[in-house]
C-alpha cells in the first residue's frame, strides 16, 4: 500500500498569455484543461485542499490566463514540488461554427512549448455527453502525442450506476473503449487521492 500523499503548501505564482510570462523556476507540471465551468479551478483548490487559491465562479469564462500554483507533495518525508496550471475554458464563444477550433492561440502555444509537462488532465463534465468542443481538443491533444487523462467532474451530482452510464457514453464520443476515466468531485474529494499519486508518478518518469 502506498503511504498517504500531503500537500504541505500551494501559491499562485504567475499568471501568462504568452512565454515570457511563464515561471522561471522549471518544475514539472500539470496542466487543467476543459469547457469554461466543468470545475478545473475547483478541482485545482480541491487537490490543495484550499478554498480560493484558484478562482472559481458559477458564470462560465472566469479564468482568463494561464495559471501557475507552486505545490509541493510529501509522501514519507520526501518533498516534491510541481507547478499545477489552470488553463482557460474553451468551447464558451458562441460563434462556434462545428468544426471551428474554440481555444485561444496561447492555451496550444503553453501546451506545445512547455518542457516540463507532464500530463494534460481534460476534463468533462460527468453529467452530459462531451460536446464537440470536447472531442476537437481530445483529438488535438492525441494528435500532437500530449499525454492526457479523462476526469469527469461532478462525480457528487450522479449516482454509481448513472456514472457507469456517463462513462459509456464519455468513451463512445472520444472513440476510445479502453479510454481511462477518473470521476472526481471537487465538492466531497472523491478521485482526490488517486489523482495525486498519478501526478506523483509521472513526476518520477523519465
Ligand atoms: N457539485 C459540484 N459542483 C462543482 C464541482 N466542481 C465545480 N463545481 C461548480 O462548477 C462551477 C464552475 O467551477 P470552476 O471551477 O470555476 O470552473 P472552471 O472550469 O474553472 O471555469 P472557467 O474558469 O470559467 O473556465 C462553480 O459553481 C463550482 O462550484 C463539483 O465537483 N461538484
Ligand atoms: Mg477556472
Amino acid at each position: 500500500m502506498d503511504e498517504k500523499i500531503i500537500v504541505t503548501k500551494s501559491d499562485y505564482v504567475a499568471s501568462a498569455v504568452n512565454k515570457s510570462q511563464y515561471p522561471e523556476e522549471k518544475l514539472p507540471e500539470i496542466a487543467f484543461i476543459g469547457r469554461s465551468n466543468v470545475g478545473k479551478s475547483s478541482l485545482i483548490n480541491s487537490l490543495c485542499n484550499r478554498k480560493n487559491l484558484a478562482r472559481t465562479s458559477q458564470t462560465p469564462g472566469k479564468t482568463q490566463t494561464i495559471n501557475f500554483f507552486r505545490v509541493t507533495l510529501k509522501v514519507n518525508e520526501h518533498f516534491t514540488p510541481i507547478h499545477l496550471v489552470d488553463l482557460p475554458g474553451y468551447g464558451y464563444a458562441k460563434t462556434s461554427k462545428t468544426n471551428r477550433r474554440v481555444w485561444a492561440k496561447f492555451i496550444e502555444e503553453y501546451l506545445l512549448a512547455s518542457q516540463n509537462l507532464k500530463f494534460v488532465c481534460q476534463l468533462v463534465d460527468m453529467r452530459h455527453a462531451p460536446m464537440d468542443s470536447d472531442k476537437q481538443f481530445f483529438a488535438w491533444l492525441v494528435e500532437k502525442n500530449l499525454p492526457v487523462l479523462i476526469i469527469a467532474t461532478k462525480a457528487d451530482k450522479l449516482s454509481k450506476t448513472e456514472q457507469k452510464k456517463q462513462f459509456t457514453i464519455i468513451k463512445n464520443s472520444f472513440g476510445i473503449e479502453e479510454l481511462p476515466i477518473l470521476p472526481y468531485s471537487s465538492q466531497n474529494n472523491s478521485g482526490r487521492e488517486e489523482l495525486l499519486q498519478t501526478i506523483l508518478d509521472s513526476t518520477c518518469q523519465m
